[in-house]
């Protein structure tokens, strides 16, 4: 039997207790968590904690010694970076330098300046090593089905006449993420941080990149960092255009993409049904019917999932002429960033029209 690849999370903050420690559980039997890392002892050791009833032989590994060990150990093939959006990329780019494949958790970069340089270092050393290791983002609304499903759909609207992402966020004292002190001093705030995601589920939707903005953006609830809502239209690719409006602390959550063609609209709202959280997409067809089919959440899995098999198709093929999933590669999350990133630069200058960095 072939030995089961070995991998570490560095991290040990909410998303990895009570995300990536589950998650990788269901598929446990795909690889050996050996380690989980954090800066300082007493969190790698919660996390540990949380983790030892699913993978009781994991190991405890914190501060600069423990990853140093990490990035030593050849057994290890590929990280999990779940760590401050701020030193992300560093801690990315160091792993890869040694030849370890890396998932990194979203946002991609804490700016598109960070994703640029990011990039160019890993294009310019991969040349050095035997083989260029995986730089996935981990964006799990790229493998949500309901946006696979809207995709398909958009077959059926016909020339589409406007595009809405809608967002009224719940980010308040009730959240676990509300005190947390780095998304907090990202600049952007929770703009960026929890953006991506609505970014990338647009992205992934009408399958066409945005290539302009204009965004007003403004702070009104001053419990939460800078700006916390903002308007803003944006041009694709293809010629439509559309609104992207988000507020971070509403009283009234609702999650809403929306696509109005000429011979049918399509849309994908975030909702629960049988007490499942997840996503309800409805076709609006020409005749005035409409169908609609819930789809609960999986794209954590999913990705995960995609991210080992990339991993053992790399492997297979050593001369490193693999090429990782679409939909995982860190262009792909750079995209995301590089919008939000334009909206606030528009934000900034009063709404004057902002080109989106191409990756
Ligand atoms: C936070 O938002 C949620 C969802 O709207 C709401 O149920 C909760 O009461 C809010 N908490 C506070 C402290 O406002
Ligand atoms: C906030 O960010 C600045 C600059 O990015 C950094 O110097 C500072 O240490 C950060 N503070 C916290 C609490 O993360
Ligand atoms: C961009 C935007 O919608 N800004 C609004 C944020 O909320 C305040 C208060 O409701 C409005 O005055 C801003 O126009």
């Amino acid at each position: 039997m072939a030995q089961l690849p070995q991998i570490a999370i560095l991290g040990s903050g909410i998303f990895v207790k009570t995300q990536y420690i589950p998650r990788l559980a269901e598929i446990s039997d795909l690889f050996v968590l050996k380690a989980i890392w954090s800066r300082s002892e007493e969190s790698a050791r919660s996390a540990v904690e949380a983790a030892k009833k699913f993978f009781p032989e994991v190991e405890c590994k914190w501060g600069d010694a423990g990853l140093d060990e990490i990035i030593r150990d050849t057994s290890i093939i590929w990280v999990a970076v779940v760590l401050a959006g701020q030193i992300q990329v560093d801690m990315s780019l160091r792993l890869l330098k040694a030849g370890k494949h890396v998932l990194q958790e979203k946002p991609a970069a804490a700016c598109v300046g960070e994703a640029e340089t990011g990039l160019s270092s890993y294009h310019a050393f991969g040349a050095d090593l035997p083989f260029r290791p995986i730089w996935a983002v981990a964006e799990n609304y790229r493998f949500e089905p309901a946006f696979v499903e809207g995709r398909k759909l958009m077959t059926e609207v016909g020339d589409i006449m406007n595009i809405q992402v809608i967002v009224e966020g719940s980010m308040n004292s009730s959240n676990p993420y509300f005190s947390n002190a780095w998304r907090r001093n990202l600049t952007g705030g929770f703009i960026l941080d929890m953006g991506v995601h609505y970014i990338a589920g647009l992205r992934m939707l009408v399958g066409s990149e945005v290539t302009s903005v204009s965004a007003i953006t403004s702070h009104v609830d001053s419990t939460l960092p800078p700006p916390d809502n903002i308007s803003s239209t944006f041009q694709l690719e293809n010629g439509c255009s559309g609104v992207f409006v988000m507020v971070v602390s509403s009283r009234t959550p609702k999650i809403l993409w929306r696509v109005v063609g000429l011979k049918g609209t399509v849309q994908i709202e975030r909702g629960n049904k049988d007490g499942k959280h997840g996503y309800t997409v409805i076709h609006y067809t020409a005749d005035g019917k409409s169908q609609s089919f819930f789809h609960p959440f999986c794209g954590v899995n999913e990705e995960l999932k995609t991210f080992l098999s990339d991993i053992s198709q790399a492997n297979l093929k050593k001369d490193g002429s693999h090429e990782v999933e679409h939909r995982l590669s860190y262009a792909e999350g750079a995209r995301d960033v590089a919008i939000l990133d334009a909206m606030l630069e528009s934000g900034k200058r009063q709404g004057a029209p902002v080109q989106v960095k191409r990756f």
